[in-house]
């Protein structure tokens, strides 16, 4: 019985980063998690291409692009929306979910939801590196393992 486990090594891979401008407080945390675990893992420098967009509503046109592209592996995707008292609240966070994945599923090529979608400044920066971990760094690791899948099953 076949039981494929991808590794976490990055090495010969091609990741794009796509990070949302708006909460860039918390979005330039995710940036560096997620770019310093990339290249812990193997990915060269070189191989790492980020792309700023105005807000999270437009990380999957973006991711959209990259992945259609060809020349990467992987994109991760990094946003915070931040529910505050603003009805665009939904319409953003579930744009944002539902196009990552469609990307991902469109294309074949592991699109990685780093979107922080929270109630309160607070809860964002305890998930960008505080006491509730860093979904930057998730997110690399995730868009590694599943890059290296794609090779064994794909
Ligand atoms: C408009 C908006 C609002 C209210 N909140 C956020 C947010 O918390 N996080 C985020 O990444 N973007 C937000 N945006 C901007 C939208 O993502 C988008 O850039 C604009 O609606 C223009 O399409």
């Amino acid at each position: 019985m076949p039981v494929l486990e991808a590794s976490a090594d990055g090495s010969g891979l091609r990741v794009a980063v796509v990070v949302a401008r708006w909460n860039s407080f918390v979005t330039r945390k995710l940036l560096d998690g997620a770019t310093t675990t990339l290249r812990e893992s193997g990915v060269l420098d070189e191989a790492i291409t980020v792309a700023w967009v105005p807000g999270s509503f437009e990380v999957p046109t973006a991711a959209s692009w990259a992945a259609r592209s060809g020349r990467f592996d992987a994109v991760v995707c990094l946003g915070a929306v931040i529910r505050g008292d603003t009805a665009h609240f939904d319409y953003v966070a579930g744009g944002a979910a539902e196009g990552i994945l469609r990307v991902s599923l469109e294309t074949g090529v592991p699109v990685v939801f780093g979107v922080l979608t929270c109630d309160t400044v607070e809860q964002a920066l305890d998930r960008a590196g505080g006491k509730e971990g860093h979904k930057g760094q998730e997110a690399a690791l995730t868009a590694i393992e599943m890059a290296n899948l794609r090779r064994l099953l794909a």
